[in-house]
């Protein structure tokens, strides 16, 4: 089964586009994707981000929305990953509100864990990727220098803030439940803490788009991500990044329908 986890913090515009495209997107892949679930994670909004959810809620998608307490997309998302409680033979993607990353991720996420990866992450910076349109000048240059210093944290991981991630099921529920940080760096305490665990990580090419409405504000939450780096680097101090066995072995079984699916 395959789980979509969707952070949304007053999504109510953005978020009915995602969920129709997603839809159409699984009908037309439904031997791959199906069953499917997503879990909408209403983030305390103030607008109507659950009812419209719910209003996109079919049969062959259907739509549950949980709600977080704790402000922020890290919190959002471990919330999501939790409700679903996702076992080894579950993936688990999580993805944004606004549908800026090309469904055809779920497809190369899905190859990728069936292949034996642990995890699959959208990468803006691997070769391939196609990103239209572009951030403003002060969060590219903030962006730039983010990534310099996530490299060191999580060494050969070259784009860890891509809003598009798939993990094995089980993993996903241990490592999500670990996680401490809440806001936007929560990506790269869970790469850090999977890549300690000897998982494996593949970065995959993405069609990206920048979709206007983002809850980014690089003035508000840049000296915040900075920060949090420092933290997550200083939380983890104790663990190197390297080879390690603490993942244990691939228990998806690919299904033969599968990889001719996303090969054809
Ligand atoms: N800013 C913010 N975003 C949140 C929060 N909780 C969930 N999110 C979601 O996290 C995702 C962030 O994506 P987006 O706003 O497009 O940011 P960007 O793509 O990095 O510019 C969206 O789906 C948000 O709705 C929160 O507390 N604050
Ligand atoms: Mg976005």
């Amino acid at each position: 089964m395959l789980h979509i986890v969707i952070p949304a913090y007053n999504e109510e515009l953005r978020l009915p586009r995602t969920l129709r495209e997603l839809r159409r997107f699984v009908r037309e892949h439904a031997s791959v994707l199906q069953p499917v679930e997503v879990v909408v994670v209403d983030n305390l909004s103030t607008d109507a981000t659950a009812a419209v959810a719910l209003e996109a809620s079919t049969d062959a998608v259907p739509v549950r929305v949980v709600t977080c307490a704790v402000r922020g997309k890290g919190a959002a998302v471990a919330a999501g990953v939790a409700a679903t409680g996702a076992t080894s033979s579950d993936v688990v993607v999580f993805m944004d509100a606004d549908g800026a990353t090309h469904l055809d991720a779920l497809l190369e996420s899905w190859r990728l864990l069936a292949l034996g990866a642990d995890v699959a992450i959208g990468s803006r910076a691997a070769e391939g990727s196609d990103t239209a349109v572009r951030h403003s000048r002060l969060r590219e240059a903030g962006a730039l220098r983010y990534r310099a210093l996530t490299a060191k944290v999580v060494p050969g991981i070259r784009d860890t803030q891509c809003g598009f991630k798939a993990l094995r099921g089980d993993l996903a529920v241990t490592v999500f439940a670990a996680l401490r940080t809440t806001g936007f760096s929560f990506d790269v305490e869970l790469l850090a803490r999977l890549q300690r665990g000897g998982a494996v990580i593949e970065e995959f090419p993405v069609q990206w788009a920048d979709v206007p409405g983002s809850t980014f504000a690089p003035l508000r939450h840049g000296a915040g991500s900075f920060l949090n780096l420092a933290v997550i680097a200083w939380l983890l101090r104790a663990a190197p990044a390297g080879p390690a066995t603490a993942v244990p072995a691939l228990p998806l079984a690919p299904a033969p329908a599968l990889l001719v699916a996303v090969e054809a």
